[in-house]
């Protein structure tokens, strides 16, 4: 049977949550992030807001100037999370196969669920309904035959949208598609493909993997196959993860080792705190990297007994990460650290001091921030959120 994979994603997710718990708010121009006078960057903007050009990640001032008139909120990291935990209990009614994705996003297998609600389309228009009546949100969707499409379908489908991409049509929708639509292809990446001539993901998809590969590394591949709609990734309900890992892109390409090491240890820390939470002890760990040429390596190491301690994976990687440093390589644009072989550790640790180590963590990207600068390190989102709205 053909596979149905779900993208769902919460429309302006910060934004909306204040316009439920503030219904003034609806409609107008507003922004999640800080106040305009503050240094920081915008988080979240309302979709009215957008249409002055402002999004996520642009400087506050920056956004005030476009902007003067928006309503500029500072935020509730804790209500965003309160309001994360019950739209993934909603999803979880409609598909045990869930796999979220940060606070807002979430991939379902639905393959072979047609026949509880009709049809697939039907099933995520049942759900699109009870998101907005149970928490007053939006939620867009996409249904394609694997994760990446899924995923452009809801993009492209926003706001409160629902796009299915009929069966084995995945490779033609994404064929008209500008090449900076499809996940992973950033603001670098496009400019070397304009480069190259290639504008569409259906160029994109025509062009040699040794063409890619010469740009990409061994990233190529994968660009080749999710620009022609081939994503065999599975989706992966948390409880049953075989490894979990953390990463990080930074701003600006990095050389130097201090640099590294500390972003490591605070992936580790993440790492560590993931593994606890689940109860589970590691005995291998990995470290990747991408250089400033996409090139991209990971390296790994067994643990002599299996472990939980932030400590003990980060000590590991650090010896992983100075021998491939030793070679004096480029800079680095990338850097994660992974645990696999994983077992059941001992009972979930409930006093497990999590805001010890929250501080501890804020601490060390202070510390980065007031020697590299603000910008220095941009993780996916989940950094930068914790920045921002600080966890109690
Ligand atoms: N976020 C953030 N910093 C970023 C990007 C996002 O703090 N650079 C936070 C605020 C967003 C939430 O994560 O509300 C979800 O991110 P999305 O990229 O899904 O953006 P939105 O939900 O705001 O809008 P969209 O409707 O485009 O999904
Ligand atoms: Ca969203």
């Amino acid at each position: 049977m053909a596979r149905r994979i779900m993208h769902v994603d919460l429309d302006a997710f910060f934004v909306s949550v204040e316009q439920v718990l503030n219904p003034e708010l609806k409609g107008k121009l507003v922004v999640v992030g800080g106040k305009a006078d503050r240094r920081g960057v915008v988080a979240a903007a309302s979709y009215e807001a957008r249409k002055y050009g402002l999004h996520a990640g642009m400087p506050l001032v920056t956004a005030s100037r476009l902007c003067p008139q928006a309503i500029f909120i500072e935020g509730n990291f804790t209500k965003y999370r309160e309001a994360s935990k019950r739209f993934m209990a909603i999803l979880a009614d409609f598909s045990p196969y869930l796999e979220p994705m940060g606070l807002d996003e979430a991939f379902l297998d639905v393959t072979g669920f047609e026949s509880i609600h009709g049809s697939i389309k039907q099933m995520a228009a049942a759900m699109k309904r009870r998101v907005r009546e149970e928490l007053g949100l939006c939620v867009s969707v996409g249904i394609a035959g694997g994760k990446v499409v899924a995923k452009v379908a809801s993009d492209q489908s926003k706001p409160d949208g629902l796009l299915e991409v009929p069966e084995g049509g995945d490779k033609a929708f994404l064929a008209p598609l500008p090449v900076g639509t499809l996940p992973g292809i950033g603001k670098k990446t496009e400019r070397v493909l304009t480069g190259l001539g290639i504008r569409t993901i259906g160029q994109l998809a025509t062009l040699p993997i040794s063409v890619l590969k010469g740009h990409f590394g061994t990233y190529g591949t994968i660009v080749h196959n999710h620009a022609n709609g081939i994503d065999d990734r599975k989706v992966e309900p948390r409880g049953e993860a075989k490894s979990i890992s953390r990463e990080t892109t930074f701003g600006e390409d990095i050389r130097e080792g201090e640099m590294l090491t500390a972003t490591l240890r605070y992936l580790s820390e993440k790492v560590g705190g993931s593994l606890r939470r689940q109860g589970k002890r590691a005995r291998c760990v990995s470290v990747k990297l991408r250089y400033a040429d996409f090139t991209t390596i990971t390296r790994q190491t067994t643990l002599n007994q299996a472990s939980d301690s932030d400590q003990a994976i980060f000590e590991a990687g650090c010896r992983l990460l100075k021998r491939e440093l030793s070679g004096g390589k480029q800079s680095v644009r990338l850097i994660g650290i992974g645990v696999a072989s994983l077992t059941q550790g001992q009972q979930l640790n409930l006093l497990d001091n999590g805001d010890i180590r929250m501080e501890k963590l804020n601490e060390a990207i202070d510390k980065i921030r007031q020697k590299y600068g603000f910008t220095a390190i941009q993780t996916g989102r989940t950094l930068l959120l914790k920045d921002i709205f600080p966890v109690k």
